[in-house]
């Protein structure tokens, strides 16, 4: 709509050349009297609104030296709109470079197109990032009730470091230590008992090994004193996965149970990886994601894309081999921090 104002001796006058002009085409919104001192004469200025295509349908003579200058206004913001969205604009480019989907970053700033702020670089940067940061969910901690964590991600990610990390904190960094055992479930591998069991002696934790959900079944039955339990899972073979799907799906479906999935995803990792990943993970409900390997690498824009695309909220960082120190609890800060390093660079 556009806002046109005229000028008559009265305001019957004024609203008749309003509808001399664009028929009925448009809505009053104000008008006023005007007294010009030095010729001594009253007037009235009405204030309407009309449809951007009738305004420009008009013949030139009958507008007014302010109506014209209107429509150039308008035309101006118009081509600075279009050569907005042909020419690319460099900050989009950057962060499409360093890993931020091209879709996601063109839905965010299509409302942007033709304004200042689109062109103002430093804005445009802070307008994005603002945008990611509210786009990243994080999950609190929260030990008000029993609590069985399962690991699940691809081989190698990590899975087996960070339960032992977390097992550390969760039994000795709080004020009010917490009661935990590990559980190692379906380790065929060679050395994951072995692995799991050793950080469990160093910290003089339980430790079990459940073949099979009867069997996991029955060890959760008997660790019910237990503040925390965290079962590890080996890497997986999509046979691997659907029988996991399904122990998870049984024991849930127990009402006393409640497994919360916890899946592991190296911060390395390529955008199109990461779809698979959740992918072949997804059955399982996941409810909240931990990011390995942070320390392995300065690009964290395929990461991110994939948390745009995905809202799991995220629960750990894992920053180095070192157990128990290399664990960080989650945090929206520390990971725009990384990436804007990469930015920067
Ligand atoms: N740099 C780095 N290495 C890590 C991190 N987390 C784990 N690792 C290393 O990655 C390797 C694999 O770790 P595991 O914990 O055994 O991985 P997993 O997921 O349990 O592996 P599978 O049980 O075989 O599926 C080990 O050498 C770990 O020390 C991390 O955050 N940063
Ligand atoms: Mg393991």
């Amino acid at each position: 709509m556009i806002e046109v104002k005229l000028v008559s001796s009265s305001p019957q006058s004024a609203y008749a050349l309003a509808r001399e002009r664009y028929g009925s085409s448009f809505k009053l919104i104000s008008a006023k009297q005007i007294y010009d001192a030095a010729e001594r004469k009253l007037s009235c200025e009405i204030t309407i609104s009309l449809p951007k295509d009738k305004f420009l349908q008009l013949p030139q003579e009958q507008k007014s030296a302010k109506e014209l200058q209107d429509e150039l206004e308008l035309l101006k913001r118009e081509l600075e709109s279009m050569k907005d969205t042909t020419r690319e604009n460099k900050i989009i480019a950057l962060f499409e470079q360093k890993g931020i989907s091209r879709e996601w970053l063109d839905e965010i700033t299509a409302p942007l197109i033709g304004s200042t702020l689109y062109q103002d670089d430093k804005l445009l940067v802070s307008y994005i990032l603002q945008e990611i940061d509210e786009s990243l969910e994080i999950k609190k901690e929260d030990f008000s009730e029993q609590k069985i964590m399962m690991f699940v991600g691809p081989t190698g990610v990590g899975k087996t470091t960070t339960v032992a990390k977390l097992a550390a904190r969760y039994a000795y960094m709080f004020d009010k230590r917490l009661k935990v055992a590990l559980i190692n479930l379906d380790s065929f591998k060679v050395g994951a008992i072995e692995q799991l069991s050793h950080f469990a002696d160093i910290m003089k934790l339980e430790h079990f090994q459940a073949n099979g959900v009867i069997e996991l079944e029955e060890i959760l039955a008997r660790v019910m004193g237990y503040d925390i339990l965290l079962i590890d899972t080996a890497g997986m073979s999509p046979f691997d996965t659907e029988k996991l799907i399904k122990t998870v799906e049984y024991l849930n479906s127990n009402g006393e149970i409640k497994i919360e999935v916890n899946l592991v995803i190296s911060a390395t990792v390529k955008l199109e990886d990461a779809k698979d990943i959740y992918q072949t993970f997804s059955f399982l409900d996941i409810d909240s994601l931990i990011l390995s390997k942070m320390d392995e690498t300065k690009h964290l824009g395929d990461i991110l894309s994939f948390l745009l695309l995905h809202s799991i909220p995220l629960s750990y960082f894992s920053i180095g081999q070192e157990v128990p120190d290399d664990l960080l609890v989650a945090d929206r800060e520390y990971i725009l921090q990384k990436f804007i390093g990469d930015l920067d660079a």
